[in-house]
């Protein structure tokens, strides 16, 4: 099974749509597909076939066979390394493609899926390739009569539940981590968004990865991610999506066989502006903070605080900011923001900017639906909200803003560190004192002073509270992904 897709720059590319097992795209077991769909006119692109959990189960046996066959212990960490470098090579080399891919499936801007997204996922499986023979164990000192020392094993096979906001990015973060410690993988990506990964499953043969290693299927959460999150041959499994539905992920693995948990959730960011920020600078990052990726980013500055004293220049200069932000096509030039990712996400929104109103609160921008056809929504900024109203308390993951005015300094903690998530958060200040004191008060897992978003292969993210368990990212994210084997020696002391 394959299609052939059309992009709005006028090329083309042929895609695999079956389910990747063993290094093989196969049909469904039942032969069941579902539709993808274009968000600036939806209107279907492809079927892909729909996973069911008979499909986990033979994606776990091949992911299972091979753990104990041809990676895992099998394959040292060196060659592990080599191939997280190699498949980064071929993302490099295939980045026009995998990153049209990714804009007509997710709706993203063109110049962002190839300059962002996909060059990043690259520089996660080189970031994590290098720690392949690198994450050794201790030696630990007990007395001289023993050998004392730690391992840092692989878990095994490993299940992984990924959203649709970035969807070739989030499988790197997946992926590269537990490859490069040896664990083998069953990864489902969202129904939204299933093409640029199986572009990336083509690749995988060619880096040289033993069948079964990595398997990638398509399908809907509550057949394919349930299976995955209650099976019992699944030692490990890692999710990024809702808080809702990592709950459930949450208590599957506890009732089914205790499978390790890490779970990356959502969020309502505070980024908080003082009255001695560089105003311009803050204007442009609080922008750029809440309207990347349309404002599908778990980290969204959703919530903006600014000073009494600078508030009302601070006001104006965003709104003018706000005219940059070029809400169209994909694949044209100018366009920043795509359309919102489906007619469910699109609805959602829509339904919080109507609560946004109804509860009194006002329309700064924007507002309302863009254009008459696909999921495109005007950035929009609201003032005057009731701080308990759902737009100031919920995750509403699209463009829309609550902006905010503080006076002083101790409440604006309170306010900001009174949400269920902590994610992310953000000040802007030019006095280091006022910054830092305030990044190590805010409950968040990434604080970012005087910038928005930035991300980095070798940063630990994730969050405090309802936001998540574990970190994603970085030499933290290696322990997700091992279990700690502590091996004790006897010398010389003689048995008690
Ligand atoms: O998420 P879901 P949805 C938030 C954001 C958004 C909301 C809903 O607020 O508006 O979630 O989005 C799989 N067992 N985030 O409905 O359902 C599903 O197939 C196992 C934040 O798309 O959580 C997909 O692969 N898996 C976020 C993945 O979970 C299940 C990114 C995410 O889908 C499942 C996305 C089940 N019962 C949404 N049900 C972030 N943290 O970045 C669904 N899935």
């Amino acid at each position: 099974m394959s299609a052939t897709l059309q992009f709005g720059n006028g090329k083309s590319a042929k895609v695999q749509t079956g389910l990747f097992i063993n290094n093989k795209f196969q049909p469904a077991a039942d032969g069941k597909t579902f539709a993808v769909v274009n968000p600036t006119n939806g209107k279907e692109i492809a079927q892909v076939s729909e996973a069911s959990a008979k499909d986990i189960d033979v994606a776990v046996k091949a992911a299972r066979e091979a753990f104990n066959t041809v990676w895992g212990y099998n394959t040292p960490g060196k060659v592990r390394g080599q191939i997280c470098m190699k498949l980064a090579e071929l993302i490099e080399a295939n980045v026009a493609e995998l990153a049209a891919i990714e804009s007509l499936d997710n709706g993203k801007a063109f110049s962002i899926a190839s300059g962002f997204d996909i060059p990043e996922a690259a520089a996660n499986f080189r970031y994590f390739g290098g720690w392949a023979d690198k994450n050794h164990g201790k030696v630990m000192e007990v007395d001289g009569s023993k050998l004392c020392y730690t391992r840092h094993e692989p878990i095994g096979v490993c299940g992984q539940i990924i959203p649709w906001n970035f969807p070739f990015l989030m499988m790197a973060w997946k992926i590269a981590p537990a490859l490069a410690t040896g664990n083998t993988i069953v990864l489902k990506t969202a129904e939204q968004t299933p093409l640029s990964a199986l572009k990336f499953a083509e690749l995988i043969e060619q880096a040289g990865v033993p069948p079964g290693v990595i398997n990638i299927v398509s399908g809907f959460g509550p057949v394919a991610g349930a299976a995955i999150s209650k099976h019992m041959d699944i030692d490990k499994v890692a999710f990024t999506g809702s808080t809702l539905v990592g709950r459930s992920i949450l208590s599957a693995a506890a009732s089914s066989n205790l499978k390790k948990t890490t779970l990356e959730l959502g969020g309502k960011s505070p980024n908080i502006v003082f009255n001695d920020a560089d105003i311009d600078q803050a204007v442009s990052w609080s922008c750029f903070g809440i309207n990347f990726n349309h404002g599908q980013t778990c980290c969204a500055g959703s919530r903006l605080y600014v000073q009494a004293g600078i508030y009302d220049q601070f006001q104006e200069k965003l709104l003018q900011k706000y005219k940059s932000v070029n809400v169209g096509d994909p694949f044209a030039e100018a366009t920043f923001s795509g359309p919102q990712v489906s007619q469910l996400q699109f609805d959602r929104i829509m339904s919080y900017i109507d609560s946004g109103k109804q509860d009194g609160a006002k329309v700064l921008t924007g507002g309302a639906r863009k254009g008459n056809e696909g999921y495109f929504i005007e950035p929009t900024i609201f003032t005057g909200v009731d701080p308990q109203s759902k737009i100031a308390r919920e995750e509403i993951f699209g463009p829309v803003l609550v902006l905010q005015k503080f006076e002083d300094e101790a409440d604006l903690l309170r306010i900001a560190n009174d949400s269920i998530y902590g994610l992310a958060a953000a000040v802007f200040s030019r006095d280091i004192t006022r910054a830092l004191d305030t990044a190590h008060k805010l409950q968040a897992g990434t604080v970012w002073v005087n910038c928005y978003n930035q991300l980095f292969p070798n940063v630990p993210f994730g969050g405090f509270k309802s936001s998540g368990i574990g970190r994603e990212l970085g030499e933290y994210a290696l322990s997700n992904y091992t279990n700690v084997k502590s091996v004790i020696c006897n010398l010389t002391a003689p048995a008690p």
